[in-house]
């Protein structure tokens, strides 16, 4: 590494090195300095802000030191890299997570108390990076934490959006969005100004044959785009690998602010430009599981892919080495469908720019790509209107239909008596206007195609993909189970039961090999550490009681059970199953003799969740929750024995005060519909308990922790097709206690009955597509099954503590190394000492 600085300045540069502070007191110095300097902030007014923003400057000085030394490493060990490529990177707050993974933050906390601040303080004073909309965001964010701390040598990419998923307020019960605007200051972003793409939009293509008669295609005109890189440093945890997340922020290329334009006088125009420029890269679309075909989504994965792509093959190509070693040095994952151009982007490079033929680029590309399946939902398969492509990227939509003519012609090659099976596969599909499949595409582009949890696996070879897994057998499809970091979601977010942990284990080593859990498991027994469990749980509870008396106003006693169903708001996920079974809980309640009441085990129902700003179903289901708890939350004849919460604006800081703060939590999508879930994960590994569909991960998760220990209920997703037919087609009727719930509404019990007839109706008159009434009668049983089971705190605590014992299998290194073997054929590159 050394020997890249000429010998004469060698001394000079070893002598001024930056160094990182390894004591308390050069922590302090630091932090002070960038106080003082950086902020230019004078100690005498320096509030929790400024004290937040040095200590996260100090510790980002750290990381970039690190994070020099990770990119020089990597480069020398010249092994093949993985590349991330997601739309989304939903990764919450930096600096708890900095000081942790580096390992620094007791240390930490002493020298800031020293100066007079608390460290909760001081931590809560950061904006969440919400770069995403949900799990798919939030897996992308887990799988950076891992990939570092496992030291694979691996970047992500995705977009700077200016504006994050949006702050959501509640207001007289609906939900209102506010533009999170999240850039004001933001300590862990390296700009480079010096690290730009041009990206070509629009225009023509012009084909010819040169001189030696070969057929060369020109993309000409159309507009230019400049992509600026923004780096961000992930630290891995108790190792020195700092690895970096690239995010592109557009802007209008240099010589295309026009100068002429400004000087003729035309100052709007030239701005107007400029703005428009900015716009790709402005605003995260807000949907979960529902795409629709707008220009400028298509724009943004066009710009981000090229750009990355752009970046992938110029460091390839400074190894020197011949195109067939392409995919012996870069893996590039696809998280969706949402990067699929990357397949088309560099076929392009190969053949239009870098002239390889067809055939000989076309198996670069496909050893290159692996694509992810997170969801069956039709409504949120990509597809683009033809015209928007052939307007947008001409020459793209050429090498589509070239990919797609070949790969036909070879399915009918081997499948000739199969006429049919062509239009079904083929990646144009032949409506009105034409459309490109983009999952199709992604899947002929790719050597790997993987689910995210075994069922959701299965049924994409079964269902959307079927004639695939025919055309090429089915080792191109494969499972890899989600997973999740357990450094943020137990060692951040549950310190305490962390410690008790790691006191029995003898050390932090599990939060590295997470199969190590099982050892507590000799504890079950032990009246003391259940006592210090139980101790704690009610000690999260009790802050989670505090968040909802800040919030909401509303008190709730925290020796409640507290049940909690935290997700994208979504008729798939069913919280109209919830909120249904909580009114049907009400108006049990309110008929209970004085005996009855007794008991009864006092719950509080909580909720959170954003509802898409379109998404009119999902947005009447937060009204109701919230009329539902106006109604009950006052009622003095209920009392402690239910109160009904929403939780605004739920995010990835919130979820780590709610996840260890559940008794029980909700999974009750339809069965067949949640691809994985891994708040399930999340609530497990603190010690929740689950109430759930036989569904997702849930059923991985009911494998792994015992039968005994979750709360299933509902249909199984081989019986969900013949009872949607049954409703549309059969007599059937509806179930009696769900009738009942819906009278209540009728009536007025929870405010205008017109605001909620949607909601009914849906049950009611068009099929009851999500089953809700079907699963009602088993959800209410399984709950009263909760209710008896709560009764035995013992007993509960026993289901607790083995849960979390036997989590171990769904950590996110887990899945990284699955990845890793399956998929991307990489080793870790592990720094020296
Ligand atoms: C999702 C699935 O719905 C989840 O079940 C799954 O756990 C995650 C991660 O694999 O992916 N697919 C999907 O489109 N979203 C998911 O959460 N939604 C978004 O977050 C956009």
């Amino acid at each position: 590494v050394e020997a890249a600085i000429p010998e004469p300045q060698r001394e000079a540069w070893k002598k001024f090195t930056a160094q990182e502070f390894s004591t308390k007191e050069e922590f302090q110095a630091e932090a002070v300095r960038h106080i003082e300097t950086t902020l230019a902030r004078s100690l005498f007014n320096c509030d929790e802000l400024a004290a937040y923003s040095g200590t996260a400057l100090a510790f980002r000085d750290r990381l970039v030191i690190e994070w020099n030394k990770t990119q020089q490493r990597h480069t020398f060990a010249d092994q093949k890299r993985v590349y991330y490529l997601s739309l989304e990177f939903l990764m919450g707050r930096a600096l708890d997570n900095a000081m942790l993974n580096v390992g620094f933050k007791n240390a930490a906390k002493d020298g800031l108390s020293e100066l007079g601040f608390r460290i909760e303080d001081i931590i809560k004073q950061e904006r969440d990076a919400a770069l995403g909309n949900g799990g798919l965001g939030r897996l992308a964010a887990c799988f950076l934490d891992s990939l570092a701390s496992m030291d694979f040598p691996a970047w992500g990419y995705g977009l700077r959006y200016k504006y994050g998923i949006f702050k959501q307020e509640i207001v007289d019960g609906y939900q209102v969005e506010v533009p999170d605007y999240w850039l004001d200051f933001n300590p862990w972003e390296f700009p480079r100004h010096d690290i730009t793409v041009e990206i070509q939009f629009y225009g023509h293509v012009r084909k010819y044959q040169d001189e030696t008669g070969k057929n060369v295609a020109v993309w000409e005109g159309g507009e230019i785009v400049e992509a600026v890189a923004y780096d961000v440093p992930i630290p891995g945890f108790k190792t020195k690998t700092t690895n970096n997340l690239r995010l592109w922020s557009s802007k209008a290329a240099s010589g295309e602010f026009d100068f002429q334009k400004f000087n003729r006088g035309e100052y709007e125009s030239s701005v107007a430009d400029q703005q428009r420029a900015e716009t790709i890269s402005a605003v995260l679309y807000p949907n979960d599981n529902l795409e629709r075909g707008k220009e400028l989504r298509l724009k943004q994965q066009y710009f981000w892919v090229a750009a990355s792509l752009f970046d992938i093959v110029r460091r390839f190509k400074k190894t020197k080495r011949a195109w067939a070693a392409f995919p012996d040095q870069v893996a590039i994952q696809l998280n969706d469908t949402h990067p699929t151009l990357a397949v088309v982007e560099l076929q392009r490079i190969l053949i239009d720019q870098e002239g390889l033929e067809w055939d000989e680029a076309w198996q670069i590309v496909v050893k290159t790509f692996g694509y992810t399946n997170h969801t069956v939902l039709p409504e949120a398969l990509e597809k683009w209107p033809v015209p928007l492509f052939q307007n947008l990227l001409p020459r793209h939509l050429q090498i589509i239909y070239d990919i797609n003519l070949y790969f036909l012609q070879s399915v009918e090659r081997r499948f000739p008596k199969e006429r049919e099976m062509l239009s079904r596969v083929s990646i144009i599909e032949e409506s009105q206007p034409k459309m490109v499949r983009m999952a199709f595409l992604a899947i002929i582009g790719s050597h790997k195609v993987n689910g995210v949890a075994e069922l959701h696996s299965d049924l994409i070879k079964t269902t959307i993909f079927k004639d695939f897994v025919k055309i090429y057998g089915p080792d191109k499809f494969t499972n890899v189970t989600n997973g999740i970091t357990p450094r943020r979601w137990l060692h951040q977010a549950n310190p305490r039961l962390c410690e008790l942990i790691a006191s029995k284990l003898g050390g932090y080593d599990f939060l590295k090999d997470l199969t190590l859990l099982g050892e507590i498991e000799r504890y079950v027994d032990d009246k003391a550490f259940k006592k210090e469990w139980q101790e704690i749980k009610y000690a999260n509870k009790v802050r989670l009681a505090r968040v909802i008396k800040e919030t909401t106003g509303v008190s709730v006693n925290p020796a409640a059970l507290f049940d909690i169903q935290v997700k994208r708001i979504h008729e798939y996920k069913r919280q109209q199953l919830n909120i249904f079974g909580v009114i049907h809980r009400y108006l049990a309640i309110k008929s209970m003799t004085a005996e009855e009441r007794k008991k009864l085990a006092p719950r509080v129902s909580i909720f959170g969740g954003k509802a898409a700003p379109g998404y009119w179903m999902a947005k009447t289901v937060i009204h109701l929750i919230n009329n539902v708890g106006a109604v009950v939350n006052n009622d003095k004849d209920v009392g402690d024995l239910l109160k009904v919460i929403f939780l605004e604006d739920y995010n990835v800081s919130k979820a780590e005060i709610i996840c260890p703060a559940s008794d029980l939590s909700e999974h009750i999508s339809t069965a067949g519909t949640e691809a994985s879930g891994t708040s399930n994960m999340k609530f497990v590994l603190n010690g929740g308990l689950i109430i759930g569909t036989c569904d997702g991960a849930n059923i991985e998760i009911t494998r792994e922790i015992g039968e005994s220990n979750i709360f299933l209920f509902g249909n199984l997703a081989e019986d969900v097709e013949e009872l949607r037919h049954h409703h549309l087609y059969g007599k059937y009727e509806l179930d009696p206690d769900l009738l009942k719930v819906f009278e209540a509404i009728k009536s007025g019990t929870f405010g205008d009955a017109n605001a909620f007839s949607g909601l009914v109706n849906a049950i009611v008159d068009h099929g009851d597509y999500y089953l809700v009434s079907d699963d009602f009668h088993s959800y209410i049983q399984t709950h009263d099954l909760v209710d008896e089971a709560y009764k035995n705190q013992d007993e509960w605590l026993t289901k607790s503590i083995q849960s979390v014992a036997r989590m171990g299998f769904f950590t996110s290194d887990r899945c990284i190394q699955e990845y890793a073997d399956l998929i991307w054929n990489v080793e870790p590159v592990p720094p020296k000492e």
